[in-house]
């Protein structure tokens, strides 16, 4: 028997009968239960492992064919992964939905029914999370050997409660129930040491020994990937911090401290205990920076382990290995791979930097200084000794290197070098990713381009070849297919084949049809559908939504403004023409970020207020559903007329929301930043509204001295929705949020405010002509094919990673 080529094993059927009894033996062997007593969740429990079979088999062949190949590997590093809900998913990429549904009829359960029992796995914050989940999935769609490196934290991004006090936070504790969709590794455990000293080594000047401190073991477990429309089946691997046996202190116990004789071994659990739910921002702790430091050790020793299965040289390690580090949080990779060669594998240093630059490429998700991580090198050199000389021998390396070019530049030296000088030194990990590297990108045109203007723009003279941009892109599958199967179904029908799913350009076949009556009225009759599944308002009204993190810089307050000042206008006037509209908020703010939860608290305050408004509620309705996340962003973003996109220019480096709203037909209302400018550029002009100054503009009004009194001044509107705030009718948050746009409007809302709503007015023209919309709404879908996450895989794998498909040959 050929194990190798997965002809071992048994085939597993897709026949409702046999799916039937694959699930009953499910049932039976691993539930330990029977078709009379069966729970729903014995049921779930079942189907769900009766699923993932299907993709167990695919997910061994695809090994044999990946390691006979001997390829390049693509290593995914990322702290984050928003994976979403995982049956419904593995459903549709098994093709085994149908007769899923038939089999758990059979005992007595409907698909949606167990559907609801399939927690997310919410182990991500927003847009990079996502990120990363659609780049896996696109990966093993493109047929790519890849392997997703991660954290499995016990609990996730917070639940998230809203009332009119704002917004709570709970603990997320995602697999209470257990994870049917992972699979623990435990031989595959890994060591990390924390603390300690270093030691000279006899005889070398480059090589030492690092003595830790402290020892956390990493167990990983792996969760499986599939490819739609294709064999593939990659994996994301996550890993778990495990206090080692020593670290349970037996005397302590016996003598009944039983609180000190675990506390050893709760630190070490600790470090994978909880997700940082803080988006853009850093977060000086030392438990961040232990955790990106276990992430990195854990993943890239179980890659060297991969690659050392082969017995190759280590001067094959970069044609086989491409590392992709996803925003600065996994960087110490850089240094921790020069200390594995240098130190523990005895690599020459220049040796061990040619291979660790040619494996290393790094995306950039930011523009936001703050967001753009250093850390105090005392915490450095406490926690990673080690790590902090080779970074220092990298500095040297490097200013040298930059000395040569620019001889004499002291300043410029300053501005580059790896650490940061000042009362407290600093490790500045976005330099040491652009000097360890071998490509450096943003996500989307815009960002790219500022990152070379501006916070990069000194390694972009040096090494000008090294940037690129690769714009972001979003799943088809997840965020058209699974979320709005009716749109799906007409866009089948409209092109003919479903080939579209893996080929998104195809959705321009669509563009003839935006002139068809007929299919303009059905593509309408869907968008209501959806708008009554999801029960947010009328489904008749303008449903207009704005979902993401809350945070200034994107400017929720504007929206805010538009939103008081609609309701002042419709009870000055409550007789007139008034279009109704549904406005929709959602997303999380970090716990600590008082003034996005202020934002939060004035949006529920103001909700409210509407609707005890007899006035102003026939014509407007505000909706805030809790807990945002990738299973309430399916629902919503199909039920979407308009699409909010109103960051402050050059603030936001993508984005990935407004992709998944345009390719679901909402039209959006944005300003030119971040991929916004390529939904523009593609949609055309006409089919989108913008409003607002471009990044140029918006850098120039600071430096040339923003006043935000001026609009306040000048503009009525404005100034009777400030008014209102600070009056108190929406509470002391309405005065606070008031307070802090008047005083300082550090993302110049109030400059933005006039063009917003003039645009605003355009929206409303537009949607009393349903012919009209209905059109610009079909041709954004049409022209959104490019917003495929495949493509951005594809730019990555040409551009970056230089890696090419291995398929799967052969069939269950
Ligand atoms: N917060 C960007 O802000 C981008 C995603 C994915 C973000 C957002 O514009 O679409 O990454 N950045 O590239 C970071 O997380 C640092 C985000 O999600």
């Amino acid at each position: 028997m050929d194990l190798r080529q997965g002809i071992g094993l048994r085939k597993l059927g897709r026949t409702t009968d046999e799916f039937q009894q694959d699930l009953l033996s499910n049932l039976y062997y691993r539930r330990g239960t029977t078709v009379e007593s069966a729970s729903a969740r014995d049921a779930y429990e079942a189907l769900s492992q009766t699923v993932r079979d299907h993709l167990a088999q695919r997910r061994a062949r695809t090994a044999a064919a990946q390691f006979a190949s001997n390829p390049r590997w693509v290593y995914y590093l990322s702290a984050e992964y928003l994976l979403g809900a995982q049956l419904e998913q593995n459903l549709l990429y098994s093709g085994t939905g149908e007769p899923a549904a038939e089999a758990v009829k059979a005992l007595g359960f409907s698909l949606e029914d167990l559907e609801d029992l399939d927690v997310e796995p919410g182990l991500g914050n927003g847009g990079l999370g996502r990120l990363a989940a659609c780049l896996v999935d696109s990966l093993a769609t493109r047929d790519i050997p890849a392997v997703g490196y991660g954290i499995r934290y016990d609990l996730g991004i917070f639940r998230q409660i809203i009332t009119e006090n704002g917004q709570t936070e709970l603990p997320d504790d995602w697999a209470f129930q257990g994870n049917p969709w992972e699979f623990p590794a435990p031989d595959d455990r890994q060591t990390v040491g924390f603390y300690g000293h270093t030691e000279p080594i006899a005889g070398s000047t480059t090589r030492k020994t690092w003595v830790p401190g402290e020892i956390v073991l990493g167990e990983p477990s792996h969760m499986l990937v599939p490819g739609y429309g294709t064999e593939t089946v990659n994996i994301v691997r996550l890993w778990s911090a495990k206090a080692s046996e020593a670290s349970f202190d037996l005397s302590r116990f016996s003598a009944g401290q039983y609180a000190e004789a675990v506390q050893e071994a709760v630190r070490a659990e600790n470090i994978s205990k909880v997700l940082y739910p803080d988006d853009s921002t850093e977060l000086g702790r030392e438990l961040r920076l232990k955790q990106q430091y276990f992430l990195v050790s854990c993943s890239l020793r179980d890659i060297v382990r991969r690659f050392r299965l082969r017995n190759e040289g280590w001067d094959t390690f970069a044609d086989k290995t491409v590392i992709q580090l996803n925003d600065t949080h996994p960087t110490i990779a850089i240094p921790e791979l020069m200390r594995l060669l240098v130190d523990e594998y005895e690599v020459e240093w220049e040796k061990a930097w040619e291979i660790t630059r040619s494996t290393f490429a790094y995306t950039c998700h930011t523009l936001l200084p703050e967001a753009l991580e250093t850390w105090p090198v005392r915490m450095f050199e406490k926690l990673l000794p080690r790590h902090l000389e080779i970074i220092y021998l990298i500095n040297m390396l490097f200013l040298r290197e930059v000395e040569a070019r620019f001889p004499g530049d002291h300043d410029r030296l300053r501005r580059m070098s790896i650490i940061q000088e000042g009362p407290e030194r600093r490790v500045r990990m976005a330099h040491l990713a652009v000097v360890g590297t071998e490509a450096v990108n943003g996500v989307a045109e815009l960002h790219s381009k500022l990152l070379r203007e501006t916070v990069l723009d000194d390694f972009a003279a040096l090494w000008p070849a090294k940037f690129q941009n690769v714009t972001n892109g979003v799943s088809p599958r997840r965020f058209v297919k699974l979320a709005n199967p009716r749109l799906s179904d007409l866009i089948t029908e409209g092109l003919g084949d479903e080939t579209w799913l893996r080929d998104l350009d195809r959705l321009a076949g669509l563009e003839p049809l935006a002139d068809d009556s007929s299919f303009r009225e059905r593509w309408q009759a869907i968008k209501r559908a959806n708008k009554v599944d999801l029960a947010a308002g009328d489904p008749d009204s303008l449903t207009d939504v704005m979902i993401k993190r809350f945070h200034e810089y994107k400017r929720q307050q504007l929206k805010v403004l538009h939103v008081i000042t609609l309701y002042q206008r419709i009870r000055q006037n409550p007789a007139a023409d008034w279009v109704p509209r549904t406005v929709l908020f959602a997303g999380k703010a970090a716990p600590a970020y008082h003034a996005a939860k202020d934002i939060i608290r004035l949006i529920a305050t103001i909700a409210a207020r509407i609707e005890a408004d007899p006035v102003v509620s026939p014509h407007l309705k505000v909706v805030f559903p809790s807990n945002y996340n990738v299973t309430l962003a399916e629902r919503i973003i199909p039920a979407a007329d308009l699409s909010e996109q109103i960051s402050l220019a050059g603030k936001e480096a993508s984005g990935t929301g407004n992709m998944k709203l345009a390719l679901n037909g909402a039209v959006t209302i944005g300003t030119l930043d971040g991929a916004n400018i390529e939904i523009r550029a593609r949609v055309g002009e006409d089919n989108f509204f913008l409003f607002g100054m471009d990044a140029y503009e918006a850098a120039q009004a600071r430096i040339n001295g923003y006043h935000p009194r001026h609009f306040y001044e000048r503009d009525e509107e404005l100034r009777a929705a400030l008014d209102t705030l600070t009056s108190g009718i929406f509470g002391e948050v309405g005065r606070r949020v008031a307070a802090s746009l008047l005083d300082w409007d550090e993302y110049l809302t109030l400059a933005d405010f006039r063009s917003y709503l003039e645009s605003q007015e355009q929206v409303e023209k537009t949607w009393r002509d349903p012919t009209r919309w209905t059109r610009m709404s079909i041709l954004n879908t049409a022209h959104s094919g490019f917003f495929s996450s495949d493509r951005t895989v594809a730019d990555y794998a040409a551009r970056i990673w230089r890696v090419a498909p291995v398929p799967v040959i052969g069939e269950d």
